[in-house]
């Protein structure tokens, strides 16, 4: 049932990805055509669907209008198991692995087997790494638990590693949506050097320069909600035609 690997082959093979990050509790719905056509037109890979407090029923809503509009895959990114939906293509299987909160490290993954059964979502086991930012992120306050500190790299690296050994195929560095500073491009590369499994990487990017300087340093795939929903125009930054110029 779970044998296609489509979206993961994907992100192994373009080490640009980009996902669009749409959380259904801070979008209209109504809107979504109009913001999709901007998707389409720019040189996201794939469009990413949660939050941390989206009401059941939400996102099954969203994902089937995100899907009108668009043929990019769709992968839930939930913040619990209500938020899961047969209509999305693919699913981010979180393990807090930077926390200590033995719900968000097996107990939810338990609790969402009988629905994941229901599907054919595509599930991507991923070691979800929450950095220290300055500031609580909500991830923080729903899961009750500890962010690794930024200084603490050798931690970071250690931790990413564990869940690669651990199985898991995907590793994401997290700052927190909203961040007010993106993971440093250092500790990118520090754990990129230590991974064979893809490097997700995301919070707080807001401009071309952080967005290239996170590939540069080693991330596989990058994710950006808040600044697309706070200025489509960053859109209009990376159509398709000029991020071809760029590589030429
Ligand atoms: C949050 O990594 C994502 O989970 C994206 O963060 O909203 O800050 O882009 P931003």
């Amino acid at each position: 049932k779970y044998s296609t690997n489509e979206i993961l082959e994907s992100i192994k093979a373009d080490s640009k990805s980009l996902a669009v990050l749409i959380d259904p509790d801070k979008m209209e719905i109504e809107n979504i055509s109009s913001f999709m056509f901007k998707v389409n037109s720019s040189i996201a890979t794939h469009i990413f669907v949660g939050g941390s407090e989206v009401d059941e029923g939400v996102t099954e809503t969203f994902v089937v209008e995100i899907k009108k509009h668009t043929n990019l895959p769709v992968v839930l990114f939930p913040g619990d198991v209500i938020q899961i939906t047969d209509k999305a293509d693919g699913i981010l299987f979180l393990s807090l692995i930077s926390g200590r909160n033995p719900e968000y490290l097996i107990g939810k993954h338990v609790e969402a087997v009988s629905k994941i059964n229901e599907t054919t979502l595509e599930v991507l086991p991923t070691g979800y790494t929450l950095i220290e930012n300055g500031k609580q992120t909500s991830v923080e306050r729903i899961s009750q638990t500890q962010p690794i500190k930024r200084n603490k790299v050798q931690t970071i690296i250690d931790t990413a590693k564990a869940g690669e050994l651990l199985g898991m195929q995907l590793i994401y560095l997290e700052a927190g949506s909203g961040a007010t500073h993106p993971i440093e491009p250092e500790i990118i590369h520090k754990v990129k050097k230590e991974l064979k499994i893809p490097l997700i990487v995301g919070g707080g990017i807001r401009s071309i320069l952080e967005l290239e300087s996170a590939y540069k340093a080693g991330a596989d795939l990058v994710v950006i909600g808040t600044a697309f929903e706070e200025d489509e125009m960053f859109f209009d930054k990376l159509r398709k035609q000029s991020a071809k110029k760029t590589d030429d």
